[in-house]
């Protein structure tokens, strides 16, 4: 048994992520986490929400909410639509956690301690209505270059210069719209990146079974002229870490908190130890995952994340994690992801264009978009949702391939034989040759699990779907009913057991209707078809089953227009 420990990037906590989101991290994550739990092993799944930063507060304010508040309601909000999802995290922790306070504060004081901080005097626009430092980008005024009254402090929109604050010509706070600004001495601590570029260069270097995907950003980042620049870890807001050294103050850092970007991955680690306290377990039970001096020498770490975020885990949380000079466990295997268009252009938050989390099971149950999403997860290339695409997907492999298999089965099996599993004849030539047919598809199908290749893996199953399908097409038992029932009898063992093995295949796409098949099949046994004509013989004659609700419904062409529509324009 294999000890895997897999986390998916962390949603920040202001609004409902959108379903482009979700199939970049956290639902092929979970997929993973799922499928090894099948094989046995010992998996220890996490994710969390990134409370922290300026977008926080603001979301906070525009909720007229104080943000404690504000973080403790999404916080719950996006646990409750986790769960819908089935993301079978073993914690949703919080990155305003006490754990993740102390072990921010831990890693920044052995940064310290280690010469990789660097403290740095700055000049940064103070709003003295709104009583703070703005970050550049709260900064609106009019560009310098091409007139545009609306550019913010960093970039202007309308002709894409890099701006500087002090560029802007009638700058003004973008959250109170007051003008009320001067420029003010502030100080900040730097992490030394720089300084570790061979560490880095070293460790990235060693992973050669990376996706292409991850290796090329993390290269790209590391050589790139301006790319591992020395990089600003706090920040002037009043939410967040505050700053310390270790469990001591740090003079003339009072009243400033850590950049969300360097306390948020250490919520990988703090998450854990969250996961620990709300189970009753001690220290060394979340050091065991962790410490390679404490029992994780021999775990494995996979991470999920879109494409954006692979900078931050290839460069700035492994040179924290370097530098604090601590047998911290680090990364073995990265799974990044390409975006998810929608429709013809791209998911928008702010515009509200787009499925969200909410709105997409308030439509339909979550194993519909488990299966589209996951069958076309962005991993080559950018991926689009369209209408068209989902309900062809949907009625086709999820109602007509494994529903209908699974209803013809049950049905026949019933008004024929009853309510248990047929006890006459023996599996034939035929059977005999499906069997080693889905042998040798169930071990490419967890060739492909077993390197993340989820769209491939996708095809693998609905391949494993189909044969069983073709199978009964062509041994037909409502023919050999007539002439030879005990024939018909070894048919519907059969494939009454396939429908066991399918549900055990198919979990970790689609787990509740995996559920209902299990429970049809009146077994609770999950144990992975390593030895499938053993699998296949699992069912017993005379053992209960029951004919399950239809698993999956059709989309109709009314739905699709609906929701067509009403998804494209600006959420209410
Ligand atoms: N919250 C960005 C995102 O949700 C950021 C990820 C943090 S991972 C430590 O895409
Ligand atoms: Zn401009």
């Amino acid at each position: 048994m294999a000890r895997i420990l897999i986390t998916s990037a962390i949603p920040y906590i202001n609004g409902i992520k959108h379903l482009g989101n979700l199939v970049g991290s956290q639902l092929p994550a979970d997929l993973f986490a799922r499928y090894m739990r099948g094989r046995g092993h010992e998996v220890m799944f996490l994710c969390a929400t990134d409370e922290h930063g300026t977008p926080a507060e603001l979301a906070a304010a525009k909720a007229g909410k104080p943000v404690q508040e504000y973080c403790a309601e999404m916080h719950k909000v996006q646990a409750d639509l986790a769960r819908g999802f089935r993301l079978s995290f073993d914690h949703f922790g919080r990155s305003s956690s006490q754990r993740n306070h102390r072990l921010t504060q831990h890693f920044a004081g052995r940064l310290a301690d280690n010469g990789h901080i660097a403290e740095v005097s700055e000049k940064q626009v103070f709003s003295i209505d709104d009583n703070r430092f703005l970050p550049d980008r709260y900064i609106t005024g009019t560009c310098p270059n091409c007139g545009y009254e609306a550019a913010r402090g960093d970039q202007c929109e309308n002709c894409t210069k890099q701006l500087d604050p002090t560029d802007l010509i009638n700058p003004r706070s973008s959250i109170s719209g007051s003008t009320n600004l001067e420029v003010r001495e502030t100080k900040h601590l730097y992490l030394k990146q720089r300084a570790l570029k061979d560490k880095l260069e070293a460790w990235i270097d060693s992973k050669t079974d990376w996706p292409v995907l991850t290796t090329s950003i993390a290269k790209k980042w590391l050589n790139d002229g301006d790319g591992l620049q020395d990089r600003g870890i706090t920040r002037d807001l009043h939410w967040g870490i505050p700053v310390r050294r270790g469990d001591q103050p740090w003079p003339g850092m009072e009243g400033k908190v850590f950049y969300v970007w360097f306390d948020a991955p250490i919520e990988y680690i703090a998450c854990t130890a969250e996961w620990a306290d709300a189970n009753g377990r001690h220290d060394a039970d979340w050091e065991r995952w962790w410490r390679t001096d404490k029992g994780a020498a021999d775990v494995t770490y996979y991470q999920f994340m879109g494409k954006d975020n692979v900078p931050f885990h290839t460069l700035s949380f492994p040179a924290t994690i370097l530098g604090s000079e601590e047998p911290w466990k680090m990364v073995d295997y990265l799974k990044s992801f390409n975006y998810l268009n929608y429709d013809g252009g791209q998911f928008s938050t702010s515009q509200g264009r787009g499925v969200f989390m909410d709105q997409a099971l308030s439509i339909l149950p979550a194993d519909y978009w488990r299966w589209w999403l996951l069958s076309h997860a962005p991993e080559s290339s950018d991926s689009e949702f369209t209408w068209e695409n989902f309900q062809a997907s949907v009625n086709k492999d999820l109602a007509d391939v494994l529903g209908n298999f699974v209803s013809r089965v049950t049905k026949f099996a019933q008004s024929k034989f009853g309510d248990t599993v047929p006890a006459g004849g023996d599996y034939g030539p035929q059977e005999h040759a499906l069997i080693a047919d889905l042998g040798a598809r169930i071990r490419d199908y967890e060739a492909c699990m077993n390197a993340i290749e989820v769209r491939k893996a996708a095809a693998e199953l609905r391949a494993i779907w189909v044969a069983g399908n073709e199978y009964l097409q062509s041994a037909a038992p409502w023919t050999a009913v007539k002439t030879d029932p005990d024939r018909a009898q070894a048919i519907i063992r059969l494939a009454l057991n396939l429908i066991r093995v399918y549900a055990i295949l198919s979990r970790p796409f689609i787990p509740d209707a995996a559920e209902t098949m299990m429970q049809a099949m009146g077994s609770s046994d999950w144990t992975w078809p390593d030895d499938l004509p053993a699998a296949m013989r699992s069912l017993t004659p005379g053992q209960p089953f029951s004919v399950p609700e239809n698993l999956f419904r059709k989309i109709t062409d009314d739905e699709r227009a609906d929701w067509q529509t009403r998804f494209s324009g600006v959420r209410s």
